[in-house]
């Protein structure tokens, strides 16, 4: 018989003295029930209050834990990535140490990824089903918000959630950067996987302890998402619409350099917008591929033909939209309506344009990380 896929639970402290004797067996008694083979990290950043004393005085009774006391690069993401690499398992999961995770749920994490095929679970505050008890209305707002700012990053609901499974190979060689202190949206937008799930669960307010969320988590959260921001590959949509406009002032500009330095006829304005939308392609392109798509790892010629096909056919569509649809077909040429109609066209334009860039140019073979 295949033995069960090994668990690895990591859980970061700082001052959790009292909740590891609450929190420890009450993870140890249902994993062993299911089966699961499994070991505790307890991570603890050397707390004053004597957390990793207490979690090797309880390792006595449950041999599976282990506390690793760090003395450097004290944080909560630090620690993790430490917990990362120190780590056994084939499964490996992080949650907080305070209660706050319903244990009811690890099962059902590591299930989503053992039975589920699932590479990343997420116990989701946010999934149907999911709740936060207990947390006043301005933390609600401020980790709504919080959630809000990183939705382009990420399909995820609950992308703020400590509480979460991944399978080894989605952190394994990721650059993870141990800056910040959501460590799952750092895994999200850096690790290598395909599929995520989630597992609705209800987030109760820490019993005993002290918070450490103060003004210096919500700084280092913004700086943070500045960085996932540009890393290349997340975010796809507004860096395409970024690039984009960049595209475009520099095909207008030359386009309107050359004009001015040689002359406009008819021809020449051919051959005029043809250069710079020649140059203005490659220069999206160069930026879509290294950036925007994160594709560095595909053939770039033939990236670059696809590429080149894509906005010949979306300004294709756009000269038959605006100029011989909207224009001569239906008459549309005073204001506002030509201006609306523009926009229009371009929104559409620019949705053919992203659409075959993601699914045709740059399109990632099966099984290449992201
Ligand atoms: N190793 C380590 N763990 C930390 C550090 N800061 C927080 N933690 C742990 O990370 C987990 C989450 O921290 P919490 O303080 O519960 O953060 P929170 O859930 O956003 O806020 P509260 O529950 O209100 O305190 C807990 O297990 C903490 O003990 C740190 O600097 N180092
Ligand atoms: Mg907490």
């Amino acid at each position: 018989m295949n033995r069960s896929p090994f668990l690895t639970v990591i859980v970061p402290t700082y001052n959790e003295k009292e909740n590891m004797g609450l929190l420890l067996p009450a993870l140890a008694g249902p994993l062993r029930q299911d089966g699961i083979p499994f070991e505790v990290l307890v991570m603890d950043d050397s707390s004053p209050d004597g957390t990793g004393g207490e979690v090797r005085r309880l390792s006595k009774d449950i041999p599976e834990v282990r506390a690793i006391v760090r003395t450097k690069d004290r944080g909560l993401s630090p620690s993790v990535i430490d917990g990362f690499c120190e780590a056994k398992g084939d499964v490996l999961l992080v949650m907080d140490a305070d209660l706050s995770h319903p244990v009811e749920a690890v099962p059902k994490l590591y299930r989503a990824i053992v039975d589920g095929g699932s590479d990343v679970a997420v116990g989701s505050r946010h999934a149907k089903g999911g709740c936060i008890e207990d947390w006043p209305f301005m933390r609600k707002f401020i980790s709504w918000g919080a959630s809000l700012m990183a939705r382009p990053l990420t399909s995820c609901s609950d992308p703020m959630s400590g509480f979460f499974a991944v399978r080894r190979s989605v952190v394994e060689g990721a650059p993870l950067r141990a800056k910040g202190y959501k460590i799952l949206l750092e895994v999200l937008v850096k690790g290598n996987y395909s599929k995520v799930s989630e597992v609705p669960i209800t987030f109760r307010d820490r019993a005993k302890g002290e918070s450490k969320l103060g003004s210096k988590v919500i700084i280092n959260y913004l700086q943070h998402l500045v960085m996932l921001y540009l890393h290349p590959g997340s975010a796809p949509p507004i860096k395409f619409l970024f690039v984009g406009g960049t595209g475009f002032l520099l095909d207008l500009g030359l386009l309107t350099l050359l004009l001015g330095l040689v002359g406009d006829s008819t021809t020449e304005y051919i051959v005029f917008q043809s250069i710079s939308f020649a140059a203005a392609a490659s220069w999206n392109f160069i930026w879509n591929r290294y950036w925007t798509f994160n594709a560095s790892k595909g053939r770039a010629l033939r990236q670059y033909i696809r590429f080149f096909i894509v906005a010949v056919f979306a300004f294709a569509v756009r000269w038959l939209l605006a100029r011989y649809i909207g224009v001569e077909v239906l008459g549309i040429d005073s204001q506002p309506y030509y201006q609306i109609m523009t926009v229009g066209v371009i929104v559409v334009v620019t949705v053919i344009n992203f659409l075959g860039s993601k699914l045709w140019a740059f399109k990632t073979d099966p099984g290449q990380p992201r």
